[in-house]
């Protein structure tokens, strides 16, 4: 059937300089979402104090050499989860060879990402605009990975009163944010309630950094 056509739709699109989105990058989402419930098993996931001490509407977990750490002290990368005072999961072979094949991809042959931060988000959840500069190398890329329910994606300039683009990111895009998009801002829209096939009510993303 030519349907059939559509089933896996790659596609890459230039978001901004230095941004790539790889549509239906994600092949074995099913793979993807075992190796979460490996790593959930061992650091659940749980919504951290933002600085300014509220709750955020995210809920997070991660994995890797170092998990990024939310509390009213203020943000930092931590060997150590503060919920079960073990070192973070390991980085599932599953994650470490998505991220770097689309950092190759994307001209980053040597992107080797130490950390996998993961975000849950409800109906609801959202992620205010912000700028992801808690890494010490920022001319790594990031590396962002959406499963589940589509969200809106906003993307600003460097400063946060700058025009933003929305985008909207659905299941098995893979966005790589190098070169003067690293340090841009962005955030992302409360989520629109819906029922993805295989994840239900929920968005995942994964976001895979070089900390140190
Ligand atoms: C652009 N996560 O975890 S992914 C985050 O969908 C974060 O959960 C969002 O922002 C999410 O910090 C957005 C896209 C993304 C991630 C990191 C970036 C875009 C980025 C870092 C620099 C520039
Ligand atoms: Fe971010």
């Amino acid at each position: 059937m030519m349907l059939d056509l559509f089933e896996n739709y790659k596609e890459t699109v230039a978001i901004a300089p230095g941004a790539v989105l790889f549509k239906g990058f994600v092949e074995n989402a099913r793979a993807l979402l075992g190796a979460i419930g490996d790593v959930t098993a061992r650091s659940p996931f749980r919504h951290m104090a933002t600085s300014g001490g509220y709750r955020m509407s995210v809920a997070m977990t991660g994995c890797g050499e170092r998990g990024w750490v939310s509390d009213k002290r203020g943000y930092r990368y931590d060997p150590t989860d503060p919920e079960t005072w073990c070192p973070w999961p390991e980085m599932p072979a599953a994650f470490l060879q998505l991220a770097k094949e689309a950092a190759a991809e994307a001209g980053y042959p040597e992107f080797s990402p130490d950390a996998c931060l993961i975000n849950r988000y409800d109906i609801g959840a959202k992620l205010s605009l912000h700028q992801d500069k808690d890494e010490l190398d920022l001319t790594a890329p990031v590396v962002s990975v959406s499963l589940g329910l589509p969200a809106t994606f906003l993307f600003g300039g460097l400063s946060r009163n700058e025009p933003k683009k929305k985008l909207r990111l659905v299941h098995g895009d893979v966005v790589v944010w190098g070169g003067p998009s690293r340090l841009a801002y962005h955030g992302v829209s409360p989520l629109k309630p819906g029922l993805h096939p295989l994840l239900g009510n929920i968005r995942i993303n994964l976001t895979f950094r070089k900390t140190e």
